[in-house]
């Protein structure tokens, strides 16, 4: 017998195109202003901002809607040293021994280096896992699709909602981050992809003078 699936009428309203426009507009303007922030203030920031992020990150579409993501939230400041201290011992050894000159010589104007900090300073942490497979209450394996694309959408909304929420933000990729499955405790199938460090700047903050590459560079209108 062939299962059946059940459809909904959508709930969509059209809008006015002046308001299209303006909306659009100003989430442009303010999307402009998010910069990436590498020096963190230890000030609190409301829970609430954090869940609500992770809530609308899971709002993304995902390859056959499996959802393949996982958000640990850490605070605790033992877990934190932790991450920093396993986090800078894979840093120290890429940056001395395993990234290309190439690689280093790209990466010269953001001003990294294997110290990181923020990893200790920002009040939050939120260490995205991506699930590789699925895993049934038998224990038997699910396939997943689009992975990658479809953690690389959600993590994009993640993002947007931090700064929509005035918070400022660091996506940091340790590598390898094999020790962030060990120590949020994830099972086999969960893949740490990214850390993203959140909080306020701290009053100090600097920024490179790198900017966004123009509409012109990126945009081909094909009509
Ligand atoms: N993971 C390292 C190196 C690094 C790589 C890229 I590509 C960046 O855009 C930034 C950093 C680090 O976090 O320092």
């Amino acid at each position: 017998m062939s299962k059946t699936y059940s459809f909904i009428p959508l709930l969509f309203t059209r809008l006015p195109e002046s308001e299209q426009h303006a909306r659009s507009a100003a989430f442009l303007a303010l999307m402009q202003t998010r910069r990436t922030v590498r020096d963190f203030s230890p000030d609190p920031v409301l829970l609430s901002l954090i869940t609500n992020a992770v809530a609308t990150a899971g709002t993304a579409p995902s390859g056959a809607n499996q959802q393949p993501w996982t958000f640990v939230v850490v605070s605790n400041p033992e877990m934190k040293r932790q991450i920093r201290a396993a986090a800078e011992a894979e840093e120290k050894e890429s940056y001395e021994r395993r990234m290309s000159d190439e690689w280093k010589a790209a990466l010269a104007p953001l001003g990294t280096d294997w110290h990181k900090p923020h990893l200790e300073d920002a009040p939050y942490l939120i260490i995205i896992f991506k699930q590789a497979y699925g895993v049934n209450p038998d224990g038997t394996k699910i396939k997943h699709y689009y992975v990658d694309e479809s953690v690389g959408i959600a993590v994009g909304l993640l993002l947007a909602s931090l700064h929509t929420a005035g918070l400022a933000t660091l996506t940091h990729t340790p590598s390898p981050m094999k020790f962030l499955g060990e120590i949020c405790q994830r099972p086999e199938q969960e893949r740490a992809m990214m850390i993203v460090a959140v909080g306020y700047p701290a009053p100090a903050a600097q920024v490179p003078t790198i900017g966004k590459k123009s509409l012109e560079e990126i945009l081909i209108v094909l009509d």
